[in-house]
């Protein structure tokens, strides 16, 4: 999420008997387990209250963990540290990140070691989408992006913008356009959400004739929390997303404040500032 949480419930080597492993024997005789979570979450509403309600129960995630890890079978330790991450950040109310470590004693590698383990860090992320459409049904094109886009595991859509009618930038000979922005709390990677953006522009029979020509459906990755990255295939903040009214209006509308990572303006200023 969007700030950073410093509070910590921290669970430490539980002990767990469960059948992961490489080895078919391991699979079937099992052995013991250690896991350590630091459960990243605001407690300070707990904190002032003494109300169990309004923080983590760590009764019940040791329990849920617990069973989570007998009721599966992983070859990997990375794997079900992957797996079980997922499923705590999914059903745990306010639980914004968590730190997940889970080592094996009695790795059968036949050299003696205290523990071998796998420890990983994932959370939840604010992702900004703009969405465009000027072929078709244009209003139904992009309302099924949202819903499909909610509908992806570990995507959750909080907020989502009115829809305006925009005249065509860059190409200008074209038909007009249908602009929106959304907000996203996500699990996914930046690339991963780039790939699900495409399923489903792809789903939506999008077809890339012409760079900025029309299509039935775009999504573009704007804002990632307060990222700042590029590869080959992404570039994150949306390279000319400042230059851009059909981006900034809609986005204004959700995230008036939120500002740009490199250039320190908030999404109302650089709307501003191409009127000026
Ligand atoms: N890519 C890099 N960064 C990103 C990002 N932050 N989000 C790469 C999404 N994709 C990103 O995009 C080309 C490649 O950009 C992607 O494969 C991805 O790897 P594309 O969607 O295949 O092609 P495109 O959309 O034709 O090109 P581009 O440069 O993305 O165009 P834009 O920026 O999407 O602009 N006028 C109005 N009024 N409203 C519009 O919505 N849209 C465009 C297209 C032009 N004019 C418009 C509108
Ligand atoms: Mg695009």
């Amino acid at each position: 999420m969007t700030q950073t949480v410093y509070d910590q419930i921290k669970i430490q080597d539980l002990e767990v008997f469960a059948n992961h492993g490489v080895f078919p024997e391991e699979n079937t005789l099992g052995q013991k387990f250690l896991i350590s979570a630091v459960l990243y979450t605001d407690t300070r509403k707990a904190g002032q209250s003494d109300d169990l309600k309004a923080s983590i129960h760590y009764g019940e995630v040791s329990a849920f963990i617990n069973r989570y890890l007998k009721s599966h079978t992983f070859k990997l330790l990375e794997r079900a540290a992957e797996a079980l991450a997922e499923e705590l950040l999914l059903h745990t109310p306010g639980l914004e990140k968590v730190c997940l470590e889970i080592k094996k004693p009695w790795a059968p590698i036949g050299l003696p070691l205290k523990t071998v383990s796998v420890k990983i860090q994932r959370g939840w992320h604010t992702a900004y989408i703009a969405l465009g459409s000027n072929l078709g049904d244009r209003e139904q094109y992009i309302k099924d992006a949202v819903k499909a886009l909610d509908t992806v595991r570990g995507c959750s859509v909080e907020k989502v913008s009115s829809l305006i009618e925009t005249p065509p930038y860059g190409v200008t000979d074209q038909a007009d356009f249908l602009n929106g922005c959304l907000k996203l709390q996500t699990l996914l990677t930046p690339g991963e959400l780039l790939t699900e953006l495409h399923r489903i522009e792809q789903a939506a029979g999008r077809e890339r004739v012409i760079r900025w020509g029309p299509r039935t459906l775009d999504l573009d990755i704007i804002f990632y929390d307060d990222l700042v990255w590029e590869n080959d295939d992404l570039c994150i903040p949306h390279v000319e997303m400042h230059k851009r009214l059909f981006v900034l209006e809609p986005l204004c509308e959700i995230a008036p404040y939120k500002r740009h990572p490199v250039y320190g303006k908030t999404v109302w200023e650089m709307k501003e500032e191409i009127y000026e």
